[in-house]
């Protein structure tokens, strides 16, 4: 009997479980651009782009490979316009007895999955480090859950950086040399632009056609859409950048979105790329002398460690875990982070970059939108709908854990032992935005006041019976009570005014 294979989105890898599971001679593969994936958040043109043409050439590649593909484009009259419509319809054109399914990365799609009336076989998605069972057996017992002793798990189980059972270097993490601010001649050209083609073009005209209302330029598009493409980017990124990878991490410039960084992410999630053969890469570089150890064991963890890990939350905590408030945030998501006009010139920056690239770095995502909208008490929902409608690389399992628990602290604490929040002298240090700004970063209060640094003192004085009693937090208390009454006074009426002008929408 035949039997279906489904291959989502991010799920173009060749030897995702499903394709495993099925046998060629036999078996349909079923891949389907529909309305309810492309449409249940307002996704950035750029990211759609990128999928289906990914998704086109997929299925091309599968086809050349000797499978049968039974393959739906968002335009076609009989598209029913979701993943489960597309597999009752297969199933009955095909008489097929059953469904093979990779793990969705969403619960949202589990559950659609497991609630068809057929015959659905759910596989665990084994393209990453830890299964969920070793993220279960991990996690049992542990008062906390943090990042670093997981990695280090990690780098034990796949043998990274290791020597015997000690790692490279004497030390599992080299952060402490990774902390180097901005400066002007700090200028990379960044990721390789993909050349446009036929299957691209035909995609850009119905992405066009049918999401030109949504945030987001789709014009000029650079990604690489195909596995071949995406080795380019890593042998690129291997060659060019991962060398400065560590040391400017945390660096953000006006006039360079990239910096060191891989811009790999969406090709990760899509599964373009695998995490084993990144690591693999980097070590390599590591031990041919062309990249530091620094550079190469902080890439590492990225991949081994927080992106392994934030997988683990997000499946353990379970379906609720996105809707989490533990701050009880309910302000609306300011229109800026849609694109309307702020004299904040990093939130500017950070957004305007976004708009154009579908791309942000993690320092940006996390102390500039991340930051303002945690300090200004934006509700952690309309947070995550926008980091995940916004970048290319953006699915919930990683998505979710990384702004409703590292970047919104929204779930009291799972994810992360403090909220990450900062004022201006943060972002000044590690960026040349300031300079160019309406506001002034080293003003504290006064017309001109960074609002980052009234809206730093606001949010610990909101929350003082949370975070009082955090040893890691004490020191910000102590050093507000040691303010003068008055100046304290101020501060904090000031950022009330501030507050009331961002409610009523006046330009701030
Ligand atoms: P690099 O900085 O070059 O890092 C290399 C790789 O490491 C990344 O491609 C990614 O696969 C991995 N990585 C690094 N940091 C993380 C992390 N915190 N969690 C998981 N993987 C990580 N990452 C996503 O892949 N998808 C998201 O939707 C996403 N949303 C985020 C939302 C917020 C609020 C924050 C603070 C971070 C988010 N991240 C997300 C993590 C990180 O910002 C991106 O992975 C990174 O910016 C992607 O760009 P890059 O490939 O140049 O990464
Ligand atoms: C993100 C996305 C989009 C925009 N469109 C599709 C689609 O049309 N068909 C599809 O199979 N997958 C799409 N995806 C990816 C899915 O949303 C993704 O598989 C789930 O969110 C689980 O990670
Ligand atoms: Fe951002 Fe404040 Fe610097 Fe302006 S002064 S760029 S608002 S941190």
């Amino acid at each position: 009997m035949v039997k279906l294979a489904l291959v989502l989105g991010d799920q173009l890898s060749a030897d995702i479980a499903a394709l495993q599971a099925a046998d060629k001679q036999t078996d349909v593969v079923v891949m389907a651009e529909v309305a309810a994936e492309a449409e249940y958040v307002p996704h950035h043109p750029k990211k759609i782009a990128f999928l289906f043409t990914a998704m086109r050439k997929f299925a091309a590649q599968l086809r050349d490979k000797g499978w049968k593909v039974a393959y739906t484009s968002l335009d076609d009259p009989d598209n029913s316009g979701s993943i489960s419509g597309e597999l009752l319809r297969r199933t009955e054109e095909f008489e097929a007895s059953a469904v093979l399914a990779t793990e969705p990365g969403e619960w949202r799609l589990i559950h659609e999955l497991q609630d068809l009336p057929l015959d659905v076989t759910l596989l665990p998605d084994d393209r990453f480090i830890c299964s969920h069972g070793e993220f279960e057996d991990w996690a049992e017992g542990r008062k906390s859950l943090r990042m670093e002793y997981f990695y280090r798990e990690m780098r034990r189980k796949t043998g990274l950086l290791m020597e015997g059972d000690k790692p490279a270097g004497g030390k599992w993490n080299f952060d402490h040399d990774n902390r180097k601010p901005a400066t002007d001649d700090l200028f990379r050209k960044g990721p390789p632009k993909a050349q446009g083609d036929p299957v691209l073009e035909e995609v850009l005209e119905l992405v066009e056609k049918r999401f030109s209302d949504n945030f987001g330029a789709l014009r000029p598009f650079h990604f690489q859409t195909d596995r071949a493409g995406a080795l380019r980017a890593l042998d690129h990124f291997i060659e060019h950048a991962l060398p400065d990878f560590g040391t400017y991490q945390d660096a953000m410039l006006q006039d360079d979105p990239y910096l060191y960084h891989a811009v790999i992410g969406l090709y990760l999630n899509a599964g373009l790329l695998g995490p084993f053969e990144v690591c693999n890469r980097a070590e390599e570089a590591y031990h041919s002398g062309h990249a530091p150890l620094n550079s190469v064991e902080g890439f590492i963890r990225q991949i081994i460690g927080w992106r392994e890990f934030v997988r683990g939350i997000y499946f353990l905590e379970g379906p609720e875990y996105p809707r989490r408030n533990a701050l009880n945030h309910q302000r609306k998501l300011p229109a800026f982070y849609w694109g309307a006009e702020t004299r904040m010139n990093c939130i500017a920056q950070a957004v305007g970059q976004t708009h154009d690239l579908a791309y942000a770095h993690h320092i940006q995502r996390l102390m500039v939108t991340g930051n303002f909208a945690l300090l200004a008490g934006v509700n952690p929902a309309e947070v995550h709908e926008w980091y995940l409608a916004v970048y290319a690389d953006a699915y919930e399992w990683v998505e979710a854990p990384n702004t409703v628990g590292m970047s919104q602290f929204a779930d009291g604490g799972i994810l992360g032992s403090k909220p990450y929040v900062s004022s201006g002298a943060y972002i000044d240090r590690m960026s040349d935005y300031c300079k160019s700004c309406h506001y002034k970063v080293k003003d504290k209060t006064g017309e001109k006041a960074c609002p980052f640094n009234l809206l730093y003192w606001h949010f610990l004085i909101r929350h003082r019976a949370r975070f009082e009693g955090n040893p890691r937090m004490a020191q910000m208390y102590r050093t507000f009570d040691r303010m003068d009454k008055s100046r304290r006074e101020i501060v904090l009426a000031e950022a009330d005014a501030f507050l009331d002008r961002l409610s009523r929408g006046t330009l701030v």
